[in-house]
This record gives structure tokens, C-alpha cells and sequence, in this order.
């Protein structure tokens, strides 16, 4: 079980279009994350905030490599370059990382540090696949790319930074898509990933698939990763984000898979490193999706009614 969780901010929005998912790791702490997770008898510490250059200073177009569109390329690779050391710190010293975004493309930092010195899996809870490549993606935003980067695809694959070496697609499930792009699409179904659809949760129902995701993430590995958007949720539940999808899971069914996880850890101490993303505070109602990613933290650390 998690004794200790080290919460790292990321407040990084250059992977995404919309403004605002910057100010995510103070929604979530001024939700009460510390004291949720303390509640499940875990102790916390606040590694504060990673330095992040301003946007506003930065010009997208400079950024592009001739080879396709990533924008913010090199903002990305400093963020993610200090979480991975940050991560790869908090598990050297045995506590669990827990970092906060930021936009999606954070979790090119938080795989690279995971993964730096063990094999790792890891579990995508999203409405998208975060599979595009600079050449495939048709919007040049490095949050829809994270997994290629970490996996080394096509135009990452010379790109060190960005590769998580203990990681291997085989490891990889993804939980709750509804959203994916044709070329996306495609190289996915292509990867020896595994990817679980909402279609995949209304047939087979949400505990199944997310035990099916757990042994696969796991299988021969030294501990998990678990990177939780918050688009995943229904925007109903959750609509502080930039790409929301209708059709997305429920508040219950949110909590039944992360106590799923909880239970699955207790078990067999399988969680190596969490993060949360994509909550934007200005697209919020009152606070609630940061609300939200903070009980969802408490449900995956072990939090328990009775
Ligand atoms: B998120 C998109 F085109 N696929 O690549 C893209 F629809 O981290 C969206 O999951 C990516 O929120 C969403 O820009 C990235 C688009
Ligand atoms: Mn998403
Ligand atoms: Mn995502
Ligand atoms: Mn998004």
C-alpha cells in the first residue's frame, strides 16, 4: 500500500489549444488534495510547483520542426525533462509521485521517470487515444501525443527525451475512448497496445474492463503507471476540461474503477506513479472538475467508507 505521496505541480498548458489548464495544481490542491489523501491514511508532501516558462512569451510557429506539426516542442521537452527527474526522484526515495497538470503532454515527463530504471506499464484513462504523432495530428497540440512520444513512434523515435525506456506498448491499456482520429486510429489498432472503448465498457461492464486493463498494465512489470485525464469523465460530471466528449463515464463509475485500483494495489502493491491533467480552472463550474480529480486521487490511494 502507498504510505506517502509526493504531490509534484506541472503547470504546463503548451501541449493544448485552450489557455487555462495551467492554473490545474492550484485548482486541485485548493480542492483539498492533501487532505483527501491523508484521509486514506497515506502522509503527503508538496514538492510545489515545477518552473514553467510563460506562454506568452513563446511563439508556436518558431517551435515547429520542419518534419510536422508539434508546437511548443521545446517548452515541452523542459517540462517534461524536470518532471521525469522529479518523478524518478520521488520513487528513488520510495515515496509515490503524484503529479499534477497541466496539460496531457506532462505525461511524457511523468512515463520517462517512472520508467527510467524498471519496466513499467501503464494505464490511460482518457476519451482519447493521445497517440498522435507530430505527422498524424491534426491539431500540432503535444497533449494529443504524449503516448507516442513516451512509446518512441515514428517522428519521436530520435527524440531520447521523450522515450520511456522501460515501457513497452504490450504494457499499455487504455480505458474509455470515444474520441479518436483516423490516422490515430489506425496506428493504434496497429500497437500492441490495448484499448477499451465506452462501447467496450456498456457491453462488458466498467469493473471487467478495468481488471482486464490492470493485468495488462502489470503483466511482468515492476509497478504501473496511472494517468488520469479528466476528460474521461462525462463533461456532465467533469467539464472543466479543453477537449471534452460526450458519453464519458459516470461520478460512480469514475470512483468503482479507481477503488478497483486501490483494492488491486493493496493486494499486490502494483502502483508506481499517478497523475492527474487536464482540468481547467477557467472552463470549470465552481471548482468541481478540480473537485473531482482530488477524490478521485483519495478513491486510488485507498479512500474507504466503512
Ligand atoms: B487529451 C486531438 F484532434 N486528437 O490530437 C488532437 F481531436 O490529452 C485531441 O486527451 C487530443 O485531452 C486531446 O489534437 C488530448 C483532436
Ligand atoms: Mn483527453
Ligand atoms: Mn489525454
Ligand atoms: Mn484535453
Amino acid at each position: 500500500m502507498t504510505r506517502s505521496v509526493r504531490i509534484i505541480g506541472a503547470p504546463s498548458d503548451y501541449g493544448a489549444n485552450r489557455r487555462g489548464v495551467d492554473m490545474g495544481p492550484s485548482a486541485i490542491r485548493y480542492a483539498g488534495l492533501a487532505d483527501q489523501i491523508e484521509a486514506t491514511g497515506a502522509s503527503t508532501t508538496d514538492a510545489g510547483d515545477l518552473a514553467v516558462p510563460r506562454a506568452e512569451e513563446r511563439d508556436p510557429d518558431r517551435e515547429r520542426p520542419a518534419s510536422g506539426r508539434a508546437k511548443f516542442l521545446r517548452e515541452t521537452r523542459e517540462v517534461a525533462e524536470e518532471l521525469a527527474d522529479e518523478v524518478a526522484d520521488a520513487i528513488a526515495d520510495g515515496d509515490l509521485p503524484l503529479a499534477l497538470g497541466g496539460d496531457h503532454s506532462i505525461a511524457i515527463g511523468s512515463l520517462v521517470g517512472s520508467a527510467r530504471d524498471a519496466e513499467v506499464g501503464a494505464i490511460w484513462f482518457d476519451a482519447h487515444g493521445d497517440f498522435n504523432t507530430p505527422e498524424t495530428s491534426p491539431s500540432g497540440n503535444v497533449h494529443g501525443m504524449p503516448l507516442a512520444a513516451a512509446l518512441g513512434k515514428d517522428g519521436f523515435a530520435d527524440m531520447e527525451w521523450a522515450n520511456a525506456t522501460g515501457l513497452r506498448e504490450e504494457n499499455v491499456a487504455l480505458v474509455g475512448l470515444r474520441s479518436l482520429d483516423a490516422d490515430e486510429r489506425a496506428d493504434i489498432l496497429e500497437s500492441e497496445m490495448t484499448a477499451f472503448t465506452m462501447s467496450d465498457i456498456d457491453e462488458r461492464g466498467l469493473l471487467t474492463v478495468v481488471d482486464e486493463a490492470i493485468d495488462i498494465a502489470s503483466r511482468g512489470v515492476e509497478g504501473v503507471h496511472v494517468s488520469l485525464d479528466l476528460d474521461w469523465l462525462d463533461p456532465n460530471e467533469a467539464p472543466g476540461v479543453g477537449t471534452p466528449v460526450r458519453g464519458g463515464v459516470t461520478y460512480r463509475e469514475a470512483h468503482a474503477a479507481l477503488e478497483r485500483l486501490a483494492d488491486r494495489n493493496r493486494a499486490d502493491d502494483l502502483l508506481r506513479s499517478l497523475e492527474l491533467v487536464e482540468v481547467n480552472p477557467i472552463l470549470d463550474e465552481r471548482n468541481r472538475t478540480a473537485e473531482m480529480a482530488a477524490e478521485l486521487a483519495a478513491s486510488a490511494l485507498g479512500k474507504r467508507i466503512l
